[in-house]
């Protein structure tokens, strides 16, 4: 499952997960030996979605990877949608490229058009291979690089027609949870035109409701249409909040396409040093999750994914940073119906200042963004944007690239506060650039004296009046201590659970009891795999800050932190 809604009533949508054919290409000749014409015959079945490293054998394998199948199908335009894979991707039909991407987390979309009716050969070459200067993420992160298709992969056909695009934007009449309101709905919708000519209808539903119908003129050749439904007002609306998720669903239909998204009605905003959720101040609770677990990788079940949230909000949570990179677009359902509020990010982790002097690193990174919020922007449970976690952004090359991402993000939202999480706060030369400040700090684990968190708390306040930077609310975005699970000391010594427990407690404490920190995300949900570059800094492999272990079995920790986030 890919949506926790039903996204077409008309569209004829085939999910093509299940066996496909593998075969690993450490070598790189998959392309000179043309395997996306002959398939080689020594390749093995593969479930997807999957991760191939959690193949028996291909626990370290980095690199090119094919994938083969059939598909059919009665109409001769398709899009086939690639929801997650990591790095790049190569799509082959019926022998011939038909289209190719870098990025993954965000998914990709192929348009194939003339074809004949019936059955054809896909092929599919996705490559992890990563490096230190341009990837994103460079070859250096703590977390495992998972390859392959990890989320589903469907099919979708259409005749003529089709709604390639749409954008949902609205305005609140006035702002209050307790009643209904009135909101104007704008709406932009691209259509995709292959071979008619004549006249068609768009209709706009809100909850099966029938708000707007509104004239397409097809040209007489091929080409793609834009439609604007300005200021359609709708009454009785209630508002979107963590305590009353209250979801609507908008519905486009065109003669036999169609498709349906699923919005909240909420305002975000930072306002003299606070964030408001709906003018309202809110405490961010939150927690930094990665979407791990030993027999998945990223290919997690719908199921875990609910237990993870069930656990977070066990904990007292109310938000989640999604790190370190775009997360299933099936997670983002579940948190808009629970209320969760998240923070998304693209996986642009510890960039030094040659990686992001490399020009590349900033196309890769506007082009990531992009995906991102056109993927994800009518979420509402999305209230902060990442630009990047911890680049050196002591550099210029660093405040080069931040202002061009803000630059980007603000062009295609306004209604989202931006942040990145800084490793370098004292020193940092980009924080005038962004909405939140968000601070990554591990004294008393790494380095210093835990009490180190307090003289620099002072320090950085004091930085930020002599930078002009009052105003900006505060956000502990990372900070936290690792314990192996079942590790108790009678001292606390490091790597215990009672070390952890002690470390969170006292960080948490002080942070919940300083006006100006307006969040928290602890460092972090479960333990997770780190890579391979890693690994000798990492007790079995595993980053183990988790509150929660691998397996999702509570650690210490987990009690303090529930009484500290709920008040008990
Ligand atoms: C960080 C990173 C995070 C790491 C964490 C750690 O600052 O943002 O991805 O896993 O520190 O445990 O060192």
């Amino acid at each position: 499952m890919n949506r926790l809604f039903e996204r077409h009533k008309k569209r004829k949508v085939t999910r093509l997960d299940g066996f496909w054919q593998f075969k690993i290409d450490p070598n790189q000749v998959g392309e000179r030996e043309k395997w996306y014409q002959n398939f080689p015959e020594d390749s093995q079945p593969i479930l997807v979605p999957g991760c191939w490293n959690n193949e028996l054998g291909l626990y370290h394998y980095e690199g090119a990877a094919w994938y083969q199948r059939e598909f059919q199908t009665t109409k001769s335009q398709v899009n086939l949608v690639f929801y997650g894979f990591y790095g790049l991707i190569k799509v082959y039909v019926d022998g011939k490229e038909a289209g190719s991407q870098y990025g993954g987390f965000s998914g990709y979309e192929c348009l194939i058009t003339g074809l004949t009716p019936g059955k054809h050969n896909l092929v599919v070459l996705t490559d992890n291979t990563h490096n230190n200067s341009n990837t994103i993420p460079l070859a250096r992160v703590d977390w495992f690089h998972y390859g392959g298709l990890f989320r589903s992969v469907e099919l979708m056909e259409f005749d003529d027609a089709w709604i390639k695009d749409y954008r949902i934007d609205y305005q609140l009449e006035q702002i209050d949870e307790s009643t209904a309101n009135t909101v104007y709905l704008d709406i932009s919708v691209t259509i995709q035109n292959f071979t008619t000519s004549g006249t068609n209808e768009l209709k706009l539903y809100l909850d099966d409701q029938l708000l707007a119908v509104k004239p397409v003129n097809f040209p007489d050749s091929a080409a793609e249409i834009s439609i604007e439904i300005t200021d359609t007002a709708v009454s009785g609306i209630k508002l979107w909040s963590p305590d009353q998720p209250n979801l609507y669903l908008v519905r486009l239909e065109l003669d036999n396409d169609d498709i349906t998204e699923r919005i909240g009605f909420r305002t975000i905003t930072v306002r003299d040093g606070k964030l408001l959720l709906n003018n309202k101040e809110i405490t961010l609770k939150g927690i930094n999750r990665h979407e791990d677990h030993p027999d998945w990788g990223f290919a997690m079940p719908l199921n875990l994914m609910k237990k993870d949230l069930d656990i977070i909000k066990n904990l007292g949570c109310n938000a989640i940073r999604g790190s370190h990179y775009p997360n299933a677009p099936i997670f983002l359902d579940l948190l808009d119906q629970e209320g969760i509020l998240f923070w998304e990010e693209i996986p642009m982790w510890g960039f030094p200042e040659h990686a992001l002097q490399d020009p590349l690193t900033l196309e890769r990174g506007l082009s990531m963004h992009e995906l991102m919020i056109k993927r994800d922007y009518h979420h509402p449970s999305i209230i902060i944007w990442g630009l990047h976690n911890e680049v050196d952004t002591r550099t210029q090359a660093a405040y080069k690239v931040t202002k061009a991402f803000a630059e980007k993000i603000r062009s295609l939202d306004t209604t989202r506060p931006i942040t990145y999480a800084t490793m370098h706060p004292l020193e940092d030369i980009c924080l005038s650039l962004v909405d939140l400040i968000s601070i990554n700090k591990y004294f008393g684990w790494y380095h210093d004296r835990i009490e180190q968190w307090q003289n620099f708390l002072h320090q950085f306040k004091v930085k930020m009046k002599t930078e002009g930077l009052t105003g900006k609310p505060i956000i502990i975005s990372e900070f936290g201590a690792g314990a192996l699970y079942g590790e108790n000391t009678f001292e606390q010594q490091k790597w215990s659970e009672n070390f952890q427990d002690a470390y969170l407690d006292y960080t948490l404490n002080l942070f919940l009891n300083d006006p100006d920190i307006i969040g928290t995300y602890i460092w972090q949900y479960c333990d997770i795999r780190s890579a391979k570059e890693l690994e000798m800094n990492r007790p079995r492999s595993f980053n183990n800050k988790g509150i929660v272990n691998e397996y999702r079995k509570p650690k210490q920790a987990y009690w303090t932190v529930q009484k500290l986030y709920t008040g008990a």
